[in-house]
C-alpha cells in the first residue's frame, strides 16, 4: 500500500487493484456548441482542467493502471435518452438535435468524442453511457470485478453531476474511491467545492480527495 495524503484522510492505495476513470471529457461539455454550452454554460471553466487530467492520465499510465474514459451519449434512435431527460429545461439545443459538432450527445458524432488530448489509447476501455452514473446501463461493474478492481480514482466533469453520481454508485458497491481535487471541474465553481465537501465529510462517508500531484507521486512510487 502507498499512502497518500488525502482528505479526510489518508488514502492506501493499492495500485495492483486501482484503476483510474475520467468522466464525461468530452467536446459536448468542453467546447463552444456542445450539449454544455446549448445549457447556457461557459465552457472554459471546464476546458481548464484538461493539462491536469492530463497528468493523471500519463502517470496512470506509467503505472499500467487499468484505465476506463466515460462518454455521456445515446443511440441515435434515442431510444436509450427517457424523454424526462432529453424534453427538460430549456436548452437552445436538446439530446438529439443537430449542432455545430455533430447531433447533441449521440454516439458516434463528433460531440460525443473524447477531446484529443484525452483520447484513449489501445486497450484502455471507452464506455459509452446513457445516464450521469457510468454503472447504469453499462458493463462498468462487470469489468472492474473481472479485473479484481477495488478502488477508483476520478477525475473528469462534472464535478456535482457525472462524477459525484458515479462515485457514489461505486461507493455503494463496495469501492474505495478517490477524487483527484483538481482534475475535476464544474460550471459551477461553488458546486465543485461543495462536491468535493460531501465526498470526504462525515470520516469519507462517499471517498477521498486528494490534489493530482500526490495522486501522481503515489503512482510514480517503486514498491
Ligand atoms: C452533465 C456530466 N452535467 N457529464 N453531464 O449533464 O456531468
Amino acid at each position: 500500500m502507498i499512502p497518500i495524503a488525502a482528505e479526510p484522510f489518508e488514502f492506501p492505495l493499492d495500485p495492483a487493484h486501482a484503476a483510474l476513470i475520467i468522466i464525461d471529457m468530452q467536446r459536448d461539455f468542453l467546447e463552444p456548441g456542445g450539449f454544455g454550452a446549448a445549457l447556457g454554460n461557459d465552457v472554459t471553466l471546464v476546458q481548464a482542467i484538461v493539462p491536469t487530467v492530463r497528468a493523471l492520465l500519463d502517470a496512470a499510465r506509467a503505472r499500467g493502471l487499468m484505465i476506463i474514459h466515460t462518454r455521456e451519449c445515446h443511440r441515435p434512435d434515442l431510444s436509450d435518452c427517457p424523454p424526462a431527460k432529453r424534453d427538460r429545461g430549456d436548452p437552445s439545443l436538446r439530446i438529439g438535435d443537430p449542432g455545430p459538432m455533430g447531433r447533441i450527445l449521440i454516439a458516434g458524432e463528433p460531440g460525443a468524442e473524447i477531446v484529443p488530448e484525452l483520447a484513449a489509447l489501445p486497450g484502455e476501455h471507452v464506455i459509452d453511457k446513457p445516464g450521469k452514473g457510468a454503472f447504469h446501463a453499462t458493463s462498468l461493474g462487470d469489468m472492474l470485478v473481472e479485473r479484481g478492481i477495488t478502488q477508483l480514482i476520478f477525475a473528469g466533469v462534472t464535478t456535482e453531476v457525472c462524477v459525484q453520481t458515479t462515485m457514489r454508485e461505486a461507493n455503494d458497491r463496495g469501492y474505495e474511491c478517490l477524487l483527484a481535487e483538481d482534475a475535476t471541474a464544474s460550471y459551477f465553481p461553488e458546486f465543485r467545492r461543495a462536491t468535493l465537501d460531501m465526498i470526504r465529510a462525515q470520516g469519507a462517508i462517499v471517498g477521498w480527495t486528494a490534489p493530482t500531484a500526490l495522486i501522481a507521486a503515489a503512482l510514480a512510487h517503486k514498491t
